[in-house]
């Protein structure tokens, strides 16, 4: 840790004497985010601000798994991070890929789920892909051409055509994402415009996740631009889109929106939240 640099988000951080100022809510909340932290969480800089609290996360599994008819449900946590949703999915669906374009944040995935779980029960339930969701849209586009990938290709756009590929292939029920929305000052301008997500903006990603499913459940700052989050649904799904949106708070604190299209979650009564305190 001596050679702790501050401007590196890839960094891991886990000395509360190194947390820059702006950050050391989330050092305060540490159990709050993961309740086992002491037992060997391992989180970097990045991490920090963009990891969904247990609270949260257990409430967000237990309404994705209540909206699953199949016992047997596959999900997809798109940008996993350090894993804080993929250990909730874990508990409750058979089948959960995680993918991040980072290896160190699939390495604190799977640290953190094993703090969880025990490891021959991650290994018959998780599996991690790394791979660069920026080249999603463009790996579609070369599936649906039929044609042969040439190994001179970008190798970041082959590993996305596989990855893709096989996702196809895995036939999933729900694909869920918390992806970055551009770190702590997320909140400065009023409302958040849905174009800043990242690796595109919401329009731009609900479709590159349309030819792997169609049930999506986006978890989107609490000061989303609602105007914009409707006209988004209806370019990406037609004027008759089904949307659900779930306010998440925990004690009374608005912590996110839990944007839900698709058949899936209609009608659905919430989980008993009483426990969880969302
Ligand atoms: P926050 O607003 O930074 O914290 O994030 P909090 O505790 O509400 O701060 P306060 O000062 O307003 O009291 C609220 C929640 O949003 C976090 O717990 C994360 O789950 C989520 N979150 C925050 N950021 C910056 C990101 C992000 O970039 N990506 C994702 N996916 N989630 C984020």
């Amino acid at each position: 840790m001596e050679d702790y640099n501050l401007d590196d988000d890839l960094a891991i951080l886990n000395n509360g004497s190194m947390f820059p100022p702006k950050m050391r809510k989330y050092w305060r909340n540490r159990y709050r985010i993961f309740s086992k932290y002491d037992e060997g969480v391992i989180m970097t800089k990045e991490l920090w601000y963009s990891v969904t609290p247990e609270d949260v996360s257990r409430f967000i599994a237990k309404f994705l798994r209540k909206s699953m008819k199949n016992p047997n449900s596959r999900i997809l946590d798109l940008c996993c991070g350090g894993g804080g949703d993929t250990i909730q999915f874990l508990r409750l669906f058979s089948h959960v890929y995680g993918i991040d374009n980072k290896q160190i944040h699939l390495d604190c995935t799977l640290n953190n789920s094993s703090v969880y779980l025990t490891p021959s029960y991650i290994e018959k339930r998780l599996k991690l892909l790394r791979c660069d969701w920026s080249y999603s849209v463009e790996a579609a586009e070369f599936i649906a051409s039929k044609k042969k990938i040439n190994e001179e290709m970008n190798p970041e756009l082959i590993n996305c055509i596989k990855t893709v590929t096989y996702l196809i292939e895995e036939h999933l029920d729900i694909v869920y994402s918390s992806p970055p929305w551009g770190g702590p000052s997320y909140s400065d301008n009023g409302s958040f415009n849905l174009d800043d997500l990242q690796p595109f903006g919401l329009e731009k990603f609900l479709r590159s996740i349309l030819p792997i499913c169609n049930n999506i459940a986006v978890f989107l700052p609490r000061n989303s631009d609602l105007a914009q989050l409707k006209s988004t649904s209806i370019a990406v799904f037609g004027p008759n889109f089904k949307l659900r949106v779930l306010k998440i708070s925990t004690n009374g604190h608005l912590k996110g929106l839990l944007c839900c299209w698709g058949d899936a979650f209609t009608g659905i009564a919430l989980p008993d939240a009483a426990g969880d305190n969302c």
